[in-house]
């Protein structure tokens, strides 16, 4: 199935595809089941973004359309990762990855900045996955990637529940952290303005649903309380997506333990608007 997004069935014409990765092999969660997400929001997407009339069918946009071909390139292993995501970038196509658990950003990373250099990276998440002490797992994402990224040009957005070895590693690489307080202290727009004065021209975002409070998005695999509003994490990804993007991903969804699907559900949505924002790139 695929996508509702999904406008084209070429891929050569396409600007953005779109790739599930159904795989939790590098999670440490006790709660189980971040690789049904890839199905599960393409499924939701066919159900709650589109309308039916007769034999008609037609996707509940948002406001301002999608002007870009978007092409759903279906799930892949992660072993295919590497080479699917360098095929994608090397014609400067965008690539939107649903996981799976957060390390599978590692390896999309590690393929980008093959083609761009080191990347800004854009980093949504409760959590720093700034474990340095083990590596290759859902934990260590900054860790296994700062060769891959310009720690100047990033940031990291939502953390909450950093574990001391993180903080030491924040502070060690002078990565910038906003938290939900910040938002709330200083507004939307001083964020988004700091944000976008930060990034440079090729930036990367990822994000991990956990960013986001539990009570928008529960379907999570590690939740944490006192998040980021849903419209504040879209109003910085849409601000960043106008700019310019070199891809996305959505990560660690966890249908098992949603509430009737409004995090897949919302899942689904912000990809139609991170793509939506793209018709001014
Ligand atoms: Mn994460």
């Amino acid at each position: 199935m695929r996508i509702c997004w999904a406008n084209t069935e070429n891929y050569d014409e396409s600007d953005v595809v779109i790739l599930g990765v159904p795989d939790e092999s590098k999670s440490h969660s006790l709660r189980k089941g971040t690789s049904e997400a890839p199905h599960k929001i393409r499924e939701i997407s066919n159900i709650r973004d589109t309308y039916k009339r007769g034999n008609e069918t037609s996707a509940g946009y948002p406001l301002g359309g999608i002007n870009k071909k978007v092409y759903d390139y279906g799930n892949i292993l992660r072993t295919e990762v590497n080479d699917v995501i360098s095929k994608i970038v090397s014609k400067s196509k965008i690539p939107i990855t649903i996981g799976g658990d957060h390390s599978i950003s590692t390896e999309i990373i590690r393929s980008i900045s093959k083609r761009y250099g080191p990347i800004s990276l854009v980093y949504f998440d409760a959590h720093p996955d700034f474990i340095s002490s083990s590596s290759g797992y859902y934990g260590s994402v900054l860790h296994d990637v700062l060769p891959d990224i310009d720690t100047k040009s990033s940031a990291q957005i939502g953390i909450r529940t950093p574990e001391q070895e993180e903080i030491d590693n924040i502070k060690k690489y002078n990565l910038s952290v906003i938290t939900p307080l910040d938002i709330l202290k200083n507004g939307i727009t001083e964020i988004d303005r700091t944000i976008l004065d930060k990034i440079g021209k090729n930036t990367y975002v990822s994000v991990d649903m956990d960013a986001i409070d539990p009570a928008y998005a529960p379907g999570v695999s590690v939740p944490v309380p006192l998040g980021l509003g849903n419209l504040e994490v879209l109003y910085l990804l849409k601000s960043i997506a106008k700019k310019g993007i070199v891809g996305l991903d959505i990560m660690e969804v966890c249908p098992n333990y949603d509430i009737k699907d409004r995090t897949s559900h919302l899942a689904s949505r912000m990809i139609a608007e991170v793509i939506s924002s793209l018709n001014e790139t």
